[in-house]
């Protein structure tokens, strides 16, 4: 059975991040140790035995007493793990079939009484699901919350819920702030890090089921013989943790290797054809011939990821072939071994709009791609701006599986330098109604598949890891990561309660510092967006996407005399026509619009009147100045929490606070400036 021991000095460390158990106190101590004498595991799977572990080693740390790992509940106090099958004896009859309705990753966490013995049991129809009730149970002594008299179900809303690296395999991240990539190739397959497994380890706890190892400008190189061998290492260690590998694969994978590669390195393959033409059977037989060597090596092998025909890379087009013909020949390639093909939506067109391109491109194509194609769509029209508007892809494909991509890596909010926790951005687009069928139809039911027409079966995230001693970068960081994977299993959890939850389970500190942190996280957000892109401005930053260029952008604010910011609406780009009806009114309308997303729809004159009572100069001078402020307020805050944290942690932060402040003055200042001379 899995699971390495979880040493002291782990337990001080914040590298274990959420999973930092530490005792319990007070109470709560008393009350869980009343509940908790052993751990009972009935099943020989290694999830289910990693899952066993991993209980038996928390709940050690938690309770302060030893923790034995048995095979029979066979006094008090036992946490009984199992699939539905292993524990059928210890579930009532008319209970078992409540639990099948969970589905092969939902669980159960139930106290009850067996053979006068009172126990916990964590079960579910699958393995994977046994190991996220483990962490479950974890967590709930992690936030203080009592064990007794559970009856807790729960499932996970997409089935598919993935980290997507941008890893290089020269150990760059693209996007990546946190230092190299986790995924050290030159070493594999002989000598693995320790770091995979506590990878893997975090993402289960968070119901992370799939992980696609590469960056999405795909080295071709990931898909030969040599490579696939690592791979294969690095699939057996997250297989045991109920993670699927997929790649990231480069279309034109089947050429030669290219002795002129285009100025991207882009084109050129591993192969030894002269065409990538997705229609030409030599190139489907050399896709199916490398889907089967690799399912040779992964027989769970999850599918590719592919990045067509945008910013440079290999696709179709070249060849006069569409979108569809390049996925489906991939999905043909896939579909015999039960394999995914993810297609990304994230195209440029020709459009004067670069907001309208995707929708333009991809709605004509629903329900013609095969059915093992999921369209993988970035949550906004754009690119990850710090605030965007939902795409209106969701809710106009019913006919086609759909992915929702979210950037947890933050390329357009600071980088690592910046506090900003990401749960309320996520929690908008996932909860503003689509109105796709009716009011009500907001992404988060889709992708609870409580929608009839119209679902979103996958939802990834680019992650912020790296192979820094701290995962992400910066202390607050993770928070990021953590929140990215409890909305993947429940959209509907509250930011406010997820932050309260990652604060509860990251730092020891009391709770009145934990309350400082929580409000640091929850301002932080708000904060960047004021002093760097306001009111629904966005891409104003310069090449590197982390300083302020609005003079280079002038085709993303349309700033003039006459006002600030795009219309897409019916007099303009007509962008907002590609939503429902009933959205697009709202958002066409300039007394109904959120301001949040004003001048991503409109073009507003510098003197008229917004909601607030400002003029719309006045509202974006006083916004730049709040971003500025709460930054300052920030640091404040933080500084108050000197003595409470580890003191390298706490200096880290601070020094991150002062690059915030600087850059906030920068953003706020080079923007304020450049459109003083239309507004002014
Ligand atoms: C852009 C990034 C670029 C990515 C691209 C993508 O700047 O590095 O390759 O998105 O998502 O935002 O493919």
């Amino acid at each position: 059975m899995g699971g390495a021991e979880i040493t002291e000095s782990q337990t001080k460390n914040y590298s274990q991040l959420w999973l930092r158990y530490r005792p319990a106190e007070g109470d709560m101590l008393k009350g869980y140790r009343a509940v908790i004498q052993q751990v009972c595991c009935l099943s020989r799977s290694f999830i289910i035995g990693n899952a066993a572990a991993e209980l038996q080693q928390g709940l050690r740390v938690l309770t302060g007493n030893p923790v034995a790992l048995v095979s029979r509940a066979d006094r008090d106090g036992s946490v009984i793990l199992g699939t539905l099958e292993n524990v059928r004896s210890y579930l009532p009859e008319d209970r078992f079939a409540s639990i099948q309705d969970l589905g092969p990753e939902g669980y159960l966490i139930g106290s009850i009484s067996h053979e006068g013995k009172n126990a916990t049991l964590i079960t579910s129809c699958g393995d994977a699901g046994v190991l996220y009730g483990a962490f479950h149970f974890l967590r709930l002594m992690q936030t203080g919350k009592p064990i007794e008299g559970l009856w807790l179900r729960e499932s996970p809303a997409a089935p598919l819920r993935m980290l997507n690296h941008w890893d290089d395999l020269n150990g760059y991240i693209e996007r990546g702030y946190a230092g190299s990539s986790l995924w050290e190739w030159q070493n594999l397959p002989e000598t693995v890090s320790p770091r995979y497994r506590d990878h893997a380890r975090l993402c289960a706890s968070l119901g992370i089921n799939a992980l696609v190892l590469n960056n999405v400008n795909a080295d071709p190189r990931i898909l030969r013989a040599d490579y696939l061998e690592k791979v294969a290492v690095l699939a057996g260690i997250f297989r045991e943790w109920g993670i699927q590998t997929y790649l990231s694969a480069n279309f034109g994978a089947p050429m030669r290797p290219s002795d002129t590669p285009d100025k991207m390195k882009r084109w050129g393959g591993i192969g030894n054809l002269d065409t990538a033409d997705p229609l030409d059977p030599q190139v489907e037989a050399w896709w199916t011939a490398k889907v089967n060597e690799i399912y040779a090596l992964i027989p769970d092998f999850g599918g590719f990821l592919v990045k067509a025909d945008s910013e440079g890379m290999p696709g179709p087009r070249k060849y006069k072939r569409s979108h569809l013909d390049g996925a489906n020949m991939l999905a043909r390639a896939l579909k015999p071994q039960g394999g995914n093909l993810i297609w990304r939506a994230f195209v440029y067109g020709s459009s004067d709009d670069r907001a309208r391109d995707a929708y333009d491109e991809f709605t004509p194509l629903d329900g013609k791609f095969l059915d093992n194609v999921i369209l993988q769509i970035k949550n906004g029209p754009l690119d990850f701006q710090p605030c965007e508007p939902f795409t209106p892809l969701f809710g106009s494909m019913p006919k086609t599986r759909l992915s929702l991509e979210f950037q947890i890596a933050k390329e357009y909010l600071g980088h690592s330098s910046t506090a900003a926790y990401l749960g309320p951005m996520w929690h908008t687009i996932l909860q503003t109604d689509t109105y796709a069928e009716g009011e009500g139809s907001s992404i988060a039911r889709m992708l609870k598949g409580e929608l009839q027409e119209h679902r979103i079966e996958c939802i990834a995230g680019v992650t912020n890891t790296g192979d820094e001693p701290g995962w992400c970068g910066n202390a607050l960081n993770p928070a990021n990561w953590y929140a990215f994977g409890r909305l993947a299993w429940n959209p509907d959890l509250a930011p406010e309660v997820i932050a309260e939850e990652w604060t509860a389970m990251t730092f020891s500190c009391g709770a009145d510092a934990q309350r400082i942190i929580r409000e640091i996280l929850l301002k932080s957000y708000d904060a960047v967006v004021n002093y760097s892109m306001p009111l629904g401005l966005n891409f104003l930053c310069d090449w590197n996407h982390y300083d302020p260029k609005p003079e280079m952008r002038a085709a993303y604010h349309h700033a003039d005399t006459t006002g600030l910011g795009v219309n897409r609406t019916a007099t303009g780009s007509k962008a907002v026509e590609q939503y429902h009806l009933e959205r697009a009114a709202i958002w066409s309308d300039r007394e109904k619009i959120p301001l949040q997303y004003l001048l991503w729809f409109h073009h507003v004159p510098w003197h008229d009147t917004l909601p607030t009572g400002r003029s719309l100069w006045t509202e974006l001078k006083a916004r730049y100045a709040a971003g500025v402020a709460v930054v300052d307020e920030m640091l404040a805050e933080w500084t108050k929490l000197e003595g409470e944290l580890d003191p390298e942690i706490y200096k880290e932060e601070v020094a991150k606070f002062e690059e915030e402040k600087r850059l906030a003055r920068k953003w706020s200042e080079a923007c304020l400036k450049y459109f003083s001379q239309f507004a002014e």
